[in-house]
């Protein structure tokens, strides 16, 4: 009652609030660059998804407008319209103009959704030039229209009729320009990849997404089978060994979770895991009360059947993880996200009921299906095997490089320097790239090491393998941290490791390649901001004495743009780093004052993973397709 009598609802504080985030928005939704525009659209779909989780809605639809405003409508019951309580206006327009009112609003049910900022609908009404909704409800078409940052135009009215079936809520924003200045227009690949994530960890729910700044551009995502056919997706261009996904799902008091998972014949892992629909890269106590659990459940299978005759023999994590393809998702009233991006979900009492649920029903799964349980167990015992030889195979290594007096690759022409903090090491594409980058570095700081060709496939081969190639142990060697178990990131000898490669198909290859590799065996690398990608100029510009490189076709409109009509230019496309020579590859992009440099993220790197999936996989259709979508950097088109 006391906190009533306290409240101060004056329009003047709301106009505040919404003040507030135009002043710094970076911090309601990280940042204006193209991540913080796509965040917009999922503070507006949370809230339908939590309707959707909440058992009212089934449908939820995403529109790009050729305005390049968005739409996002659902078939919930609508947003309530009545006037509230607190602050006497319509309920909507409290939702949508004061700050975090999204989930203190309603009445019963916890909000499980809520993106990583989970900032709410009124942050994305502030960073926008208008915003309309309109809520369908008892036979009414409610309206209401914000304008300039989230100033009510008129008060929520009644517009229309609508038949008393029809429910819901549609919104449509345009994001402010002076907020977003890199860019306002959205991206239809970021929204659906999302989408269909979305889909997958919400069984049963449908969304569709559509282009209409373009024609024919619609798709829907529907997964009546939930994360199980998130896993069947993963593993489709892969070789499963078991027909049937293990699927275990369970509860404790308000805290609900879901596994999914089968193994495939390949080495790697792909085990991704959610609390609250939010991908948690950096795991966290439900991944961790899963993987502890996973690993004493198939030891304890592999004793009691015989298959493991002693103790000294037990299956490691790494082991059982080999071949896995896992989608942990949990649903927690309360989450905690800590680590250096919060993506760790660090809720501590979730671990043993992770564990509990997971052990429980995977023991089940064991039994009841013996066949499954053989092929499984003997994956992980072939996988055991390969990292006992692995261990021996490094150590072989060891020995050889002890007695050597470097132990640095050949080809890598070093830096002076020891202080790995001022320390740089570019890595190269090929011998006459590498040649022009040694003639251009500042050998002080600057390390170069060029690889020969495409490094291996490191998506089709187990570490014993990977440790025997040549290009691979060069580049292992030269960053100094060790690999797997002996990985030390305090040895790292540079502090940016920066990929180098031309700007052409190719190169986009062996770049894919390489973060790849970073991020299957060199993870804290990227997660630590040490892996940049270097940006080598598209097109040079001569016109008189001036020469200009640019860096992509975008630059090079506007650079064209403020030369004079009647100026003779003379413009050529860079075919290639081996054809500047030194002192145009140092100016372009190799000096720290000059150049651009692209710092990796964790979500670059799974996109290349997953790119390089598709680029690997054994399927042609999804390969052609990638090379066609990328046909920008193709300049022979020989596939
Ligand atoms: C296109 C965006 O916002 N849908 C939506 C939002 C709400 C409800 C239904 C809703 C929630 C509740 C009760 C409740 C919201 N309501 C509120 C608040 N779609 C979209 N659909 N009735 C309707 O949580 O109890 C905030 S969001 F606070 F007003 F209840």
């Amino acid at each position: 009652m006391e906190k009533e009598q306290h409240y101060d609802s004056s329009d003047i504080q709301v106009l505040e609030g919404l003040e507030a985030v135009r002043k710094r928005p970076g911090m309601y939704i990280g940042a204006t660059s193209s991540r913080g525009l796509h965040h917009l659209v999922w503070e507006i779909v949370d809230n339908a998804i939590d309707e959707a989780l909440a058992g009212y809605c089934d449908d939820i639809e995403i529109i790009i407008n050729p305005d390049n405003s968005i739409t996002v409508k659902d078939d919930g019951r609508g947003i309530p319209t009545g006037i509230h309580e607190k602050t006497k206006k319509s309920t909507v327009e409290t939702v949508y103009t004061v700050l975090h009112a999204g989930g203190k609003f309603g009445g019963g049910g916890y909000k499980v959704s809520g993106g990583l900022h989970g900032v709410g609908a009124s942050v994305v009404n502030a960073l926008s030039s208008w915003l309309e909704v309109t809520v369908y409800q008892s036979g009414k078409v409610h309206y209401m229209r914000f304008e300039k940052g989230g100033k009510p135009v008129e008060n929520l009215k009644v517009v229309d009729e609508c038949s008393i079936e029809r429910t819901g809520t549609t919104v449509t924003f345009k994001p402010d320009p002076e907020i977003f200045t890199e860019t306002t227009s959205f991206d239809y690949e970021i929204l659906k990849t999302r989408v269909r994530e979305l889909a997958f960890l919400n069984k049963g729910l449908r969304i569709i997404i559509m282009d209409d700044r373009i024609e024919d551009k619609k798709e829907t995502f529907y997964y009546e089978g939930g994360i199980c056919e998130y896993v069947q997706m993963i593993n489709k261009n892969k070789n499963a060994i078991h027909e049937k996904i293990v699927y275990i799902n369970g509860q404790e008091k308000d805290i609900s979770i879901e596994i999914a998972f089968q193994y495939n014949s390949g080495y790697n892992s792909n085990l991704y895991s959610f609390t609250n629909n939010i991908n948690t890269y950096e795991g966290g106590t439900h991944e961790e009360g899963v993987r502890r659990a996973l690993t004493r459940v198939i030891n304890n299978y592999a004793k009691k059947t015989n298959i493991l005759k002693s103790n000294d023999d037990s299956l490691s994590g790494e082991d059982v993880k080999e071949g896995l393809t896992m989608i942990i998702s949990c649903k927690h009233p309360n989450p905690q996200f800590e680590g250096q991006t919060k993506t760790k979900f660090g809720n501590s009492e979730v671990r043993k009921i992770a564990d509990n649920i997971f052990s429980e029903g995977f023991e089940r799964f064991l039994l009841e299906n013996p066949n499954e349980a053989k092929i499984i167990i003997e994956k992980c015992m072939t996988a055991a095997r390969a990292r006992i030889a692995a261990k021996k195979a490094r150590e072989l290594t060891r020995r050889k490089t002890a007695l050597e007096v470097s132990s640095l690759p050949g080809k890598l022409a070093d830096c002076s320097s020891k202080d790995a903090s001022i320390s740089e090491m570019f890595i190269v594409e090929g011998d006459s790239a590498g040649g022009s980058a040694i003639g251009g570095r500042d050998s002080r700081t600057q390390a170069i090491l060029p690889l020969r060709g495409k490094i291996l496939n490191v998506e089709k081969a187990r570490l014993d393998r990977i440790l025997a190639n040549e290009e691979i142990r060069s580049l292992i060697t030269a960053l100094g941290t060790g690999i797997g178990e002996e990985f030390d990131i305090t040895k790292l000898r540079y502090h940016k490791v920066i990929i180098m490669t031309d700007a052409d198909v190719d190169g986009a290859h062996i770049r894919t390649l390489l973060l790849t590799f970073f991020y299957r065996f060199f993870k804290p690398l990227i997660e630590g901001g040490y892996i940049y990608i270097a940006q080598p100029p598209l097109y040079v510009i001569k016109h008189g004495k001036n020469i200009k490189y640019v860096l992509n076709d975008k630059e090079r409109d506007i650079y064209l743009a403020t030369l004079n009509e009647t100026t003779r230019y003379e413009i050529t496309r860079n075919k290639g780093l081996g054809e500047m020579n030194a002192s145009e590859l140092a100016e372009t992009t190799m000096e720290p004052t000059n150049r651009h440099l692209l710092r990796v993220n964790i979500e670059d790197a799974i996109r290349a993973d997953s790119v390089f999936q598709t680029l690997m996989g054994e399927e042609v259709e999804p390969r052609r397709q990638f090379i066609e979508e990328n046909a920008t950097y193709v300049k022979n088109l020989d596939i």
